[in-house]
């Protein structure tokens, strides 16, 4: 376990621990906020004005070196899923195929803090090394810029510092909280296109809003605006250079396989991950970057 502090002269931010691992904690009259070092995993973002976590952390996750904490918004990248499932594109360069990628499970480096009275900005850093080569060939820098204020704004900015092009599938997994996930919407998609993972990768076409009434894994084309409405809350979720979106619950059965999570915890979470994936993935150019961007505030 890590004890040393890593900030140093900041009114707002603090070097805390969970468990085995280093977490940045803010404390602003905008809002609070826990940040993992580790894969750039934000836990909790607390708007004053709403008083409550907009995102669902699991209460049975575990901190520990190496694996991703079920809840917050987990950073699925270079791959998103199962590395298989990917375009050739992506998959063709995997070396070791762990699901969603290697960037949740590495410990990334705090590059940046700037804060005012009106928010707190975070940049967080993963470069390529001996381990990422392990998982992938290439050389990039990743960059998490996080803004903390009334509402959260996430820029996941992907840089290639390799000399040939490379191509990569991504995810911010947010995992959002309801009250009751039986009378939970999500609108903004009526009229899109998805694929459902659960029935053969089928295509199909979304009418009205969406529902979560069985185990539920889709990956649809992503509208700018997303709104998911729960009985006592709504939030918003905003995204830019974001193709795609993952719409999630595990439901019933596949609860009781998953890890950090409770047989009925289904019923209280569901996720929405603003993504670039299957057709929507992006080809880099070397010395390029590509920025994905989520807000998400309460509405
Ligand atoms: O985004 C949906 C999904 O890919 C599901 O298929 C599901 O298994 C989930 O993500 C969680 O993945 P994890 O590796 O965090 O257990």
């Amino acid at each position: 376990m890590s004890s040393h502090s890593f900030i140093h002269r900041s009114v707002f931010c603090q070097s805390v621990t969970r468990g085995e691992l280093d977490a940045i904690q803010i404390q602003h009259p905008k809002c609070s906020a826990t940040l993992l070092l580790q894969g750039a995993q934000l836990l909790e973002f607390i708007p004053s004005t709403a008083d409550r976590n907009l995102l669902w952390l699991s209460p049975d996750a575990e901190y520990k070196q190496g694996k991703s904490i079920r809840g917050g918004i987990p950073v699925c990248w270079p791959w998103f899923g199962a590395a298989e499932k990917n375009p050739t594109q992506v998959s063709d360069a995997v070396r070791k195929p762990i699901a969603h990628g290697f960037a949740r499970n590495l410990n990334w480096t705090l590059a940046e803090l700037k804060e005012s009275c009106h928010q707190v900005e975070v940049v967080l850093t993963l470069s390529s090394n001996e381990t990422t080569h392990q998982y992938w060939p290439y050389e990039f820098e990743l960059q998490a810029h996080f803004i903390f204020a009334d509402q959260l704004t996430v820029e996941l900015v992907t840089t290639n510092k390799d000399a040939k092009a490379f191509h990569i599938s991504q995810a911010l997994h947010t995992y959002l909280p309801t009250q009751d996930i039986k009378q939970t919407q999500v609108n903004g998609f009526s009229g899109l296109n998805y694929i459902d993972a659960l029935d053969s990768w089928c295509e199909k076409n979304q009418t009205g809003t969406i529902q979560f009434k069985a185990e539920t894994d889709r990956l649809y084309q992503a509208p700018e605006n997303i709104l998911a409405i729960t009985p006592n809350h709504q939030t918003r979720l905003e995204s830019k250079d974001s193709a795609s979106a993952v719409v999630w619950n595990p439901w019933i059965k596949k609860s009781q396989g998953l890890s950090q999570f409770a047989d009925d915890a289904y019923q209280r979470m569901f996720c929405i991950e603003t993504a670039n994936v299957l057709w929507d993935i992006k080809e880099i150019e070397p010395d390029a970057s590509q920025t994905l961007t989520l807000t998400l505030s309460d509405a």
